[in-house]
């Protein structure tokens, strides 16, 4: 009997629960039976959300697959030892040093997402408690975390058995799952005007803490009488003179990639390229740099379309679901869903400016002989710091975009080679590398390290009270951004 249910859920965990598109359709579905539209129209809406989301993905690994070889290309043609900060990288690490490392597998993953699973439905089921409105459903971002935490959990307590672990990283990783995707409640729903969702992915903190220091910027500026152009949102900038092409999204994405991959592709050579099988030989090097650097310009514009295309089923049918089964919750989805919100040439200068972070902060660790050098990965690269200029810019304006972003591109490179060097990671090339895994996960380990059972319980209660001290800011608003956004931003929006 128990098997049997273990292969039900293994079944539903593999091919639903994990696959992002498929769970959104399906809760899409669910919400539609719920608000008793007819069939067919339940079954188009299921439709629509998985395409959208599919076409979402074709956007997003398009751009992974073609420009993550591109930044690992340097540590080839560099002859580097070095760790790449990327999710898929670090999963690989995890696998290939655990045993090593600790002599053991990891084989309990559907497991373990059954429990934090229930654990977030349940922690959101009893949110008059918990104070707690979002259900992460990014599966694939789980099942990378999940590597990543149990490695930190055998560092913490190489004893651990097994049905310990699953319990412990449970626990853990479900109240983060929970804790942190709520915090990204209220300021997407701002940023949406209340589309309906939450960020459910790996830099959440990281959203949430440069958004606020955004606004406090914003705010001080103001108060000072000096809230300058630079303080303007992107959107609202419009650029003079031959300047003025920056101003459309697509032209300004091409330009820059354009300038940045067109350095790192000559950087990397002819000569390179052709033998690593990126270019064929007798291609035309100019035309090479200029398709590769535009076709980041193109699967932008196909992942803003997947998400144009099913964030609005989202938004309508999950009433269905906010009114019967778990009120006032919302669903925490990928970050790319926020790129087609706010000005997408946030997405662009966050990119580039979170580069510049990271590139510093490389030429440092090279500079000061660290031990562990690390590669920029595409995706730390690319959606963390994308995301964080989105948020940065929605609350404060171009001059935080740029500086923030800078600042967190420093952040990421520097805790991740850090903490990566310290748990044993750096030495499998691979560490996750993503903002959340640089700053909030080392201060969970250094808690359960030092304090050892009693900081798995200080980090649980620590993340719990996050939500109570969300709540208490402002008790009546907290959950009406949920419920009724439009009597929310009525009453509180002038405020801001
Ligand atoms: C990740 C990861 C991906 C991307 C994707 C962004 O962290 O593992 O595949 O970001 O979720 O849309």
């Amino acid at each position: 009997m128990g098997d049997f249910l273990l292969s039900i859920w293994t079944y539903f965990a593999t091919n639903i629960l994990t696959q992002p598109a498929y769970l959104i359709g399906f809760i899409v579905l669910l919400g539609y039976i719920l608000l008793k539209r007819p069939l067919y129209e339940c079954v188009a809406g299921f439709l629509k959300a998985t395409v959208g989301y599919f076409i979402l993905t074709v956007g997003s690994g398009g751009l992974v697959n073609n420009f993550r070889p591109i930044l690992v290309g340097l540590k080839e043609r560099f002859n580097l030892d070095a760790m790449v900060t990327d999710p898929y990288f670090g999963q690989n690490a995890v696998d290939a040093g655990l045993m090593e490392t600790f002599g053991r597998t990891f084989g309990d993953v559907m497991i373990l997402l059954l429990i934090a699973f229930v654990m977030n439905i349940l922690l959101v089921r009893f949110q008059k408690y918990t104070k707690l409105r979002s259900v992460f459903t990014t599966g694939n971002v789980q099942i990378q975390q999940s590597a990543t935490a149990f490695w930190i959990l055998l560092f913490c307590f190489p004893d651990l058995g097994r049905i310990q672990v699953l319990i412990f990283m449970g626990l853990i990783l479900g109240c983060y799952w929970a804790v942190a995707s709520n915090l990204t409640v209220g300021i997407t729903q701002e940023l949406t005007e209340g589309a309906g969702f939450a960020v459910a992915h790996q830099q959440m903190f990281g959203i949430f803490i440069f958004a606020k220091l955004a606004e406090w910027m914003k705010k001080r500026d103001e108060k000072k009488n000096k809230a300058e152009k630079m303080d303007k949102k992107l959107e609202d900038i419009e650029l003079p003179g031959f300047l003025s092409i920056f101003n459309e999204n697509m032209v300004a994405t091409s330009l820059l990639m354009l300038f940045f991959f067109g350095i790192i592709l000559l950087v990397l050579g002819k000569d390179y390229l052709i033998q690593a099988e990126f270019m064929q030989e007798g291609q035309s090097f100019l035309f090479y740099i200029m398709t590769t650097s535009l076709n980041f310009a193109v699967y932008l514009a196909i992942l803003q379309l997947g998400v144009r295309t099913f964030v609005d089923e989202l938004t309508q049918s999950f009433q269905g679901i906010s009114n019967t089964i778990l009120p006032g919750a919302v669903p925490g989805i990928d970050v790319a869903a926020t790129f087609g919100f706010g000005s997408p040439n946030a997405v662009t200068i966050g990119f580039l400016f979170g580069a510049l972070g990271q590139f510093l902060m490389i030429g440092l660790l090279i500079l000061l002989k660290s031990p562990t050098i690390v590669i920029a990965g595409f995706i730390p690269l690319f959606f963390d710091n994308a995301v964080i200029a989105v948020f940065a810019n929605n609350r404060g304006g171009f001059k935080a975009a740029c500086l923030f972003l800078f600042l967190s591109g420093i952040i990421q490179v520097g805790g991740s080679a850090l903490f990566a060097t310290w748990i044993g990671m750096s030495k499998y090339g691979g560490y996750i590398g993503m903002f959340d895994w640089a700053t909030a996960w080392p201060v969970f380990t250094v808690i359960m390290k030092v304090l050892g059972y009693i900081g798995i319980a200080v980090v649980v209660v620590g993340l719990l009270i996050i939500p109570q001290l969300q709540y208490r800011k402002n008790p009546e608003g907290y959950f009406m951004i949920v419920d009724d956004y439009e009597q929310y931003a009525e009453k509180y929006q002038e405020q801001n």
